[in-house]
């Protein structure tokens, strides 16, 4: 049985202003998944907060939320078989300097030495997630 999953994409600020939004939208559609829903925006820090509510005890947690404000965001719904694993799959792992070639962190990602973790993509990692994700980004859909 086919089991068609969203899952949401954010190009964060540092890959809106690197000009990414066309690589980073051109490497999901290559890969043949389905541009749902687009849209940019300025992100209020409530959403943010909410948004990485899973991170808000950690240290970072400040850092992370001051560098997801620094301008504008990318946010997407992506549509397709295994779309949650696919695009966490394209994206890389987190650290950008450590990310394999290939992926999008890997391949335009670097370590800027602020300290803050700049990766240029978030996608959902989950079901759960993605559920709860593009509710709150996109709540009118
Ligand atoms: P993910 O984006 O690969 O799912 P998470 O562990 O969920 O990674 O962390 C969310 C975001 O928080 C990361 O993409 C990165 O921007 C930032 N981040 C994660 N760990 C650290 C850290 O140790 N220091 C600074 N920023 C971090
Ligand atoms: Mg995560």
């Amino acid at each position: 049985m086919l089991s068609m999953e969203q899952t949401l994409l954010l190009v964060k600020p540092d890959g809106v202003r690197r000009n990414l939004v066309g690589e980073v939208l051109s490497r999901i559609e290559r890969k043949g998944y389905v541009i749902a829903n687009l849209k940019m925006v300025n992100v209020s820090t409530d959403l943010l907060g909410e948004h990485y509510a899973e991170h808000r005890d950690k240290p970072f947690f400040a850092s992370l939320v001051r560098y997801m404000s620094t301008g504008s965001v990318v946010a997407a719904v992506i549509e397709g078989e295994r779309v949650i694993e696919g695009v966490r799959s394209l994206s890389g792992s987190t650290e950008p300097t450590l990310a394999v070639p290939g992926t999008i962190r890997g391949d335009l990602g670097r370590d800027w030495g602020s300290g803050q973790i700049e990766n240029i993509v978030h996608s959902s990692d989950s079901p759960e997630s993605a559920e709860r994700e593009i509710a709150l980004w996109f709540p009118a859909d």
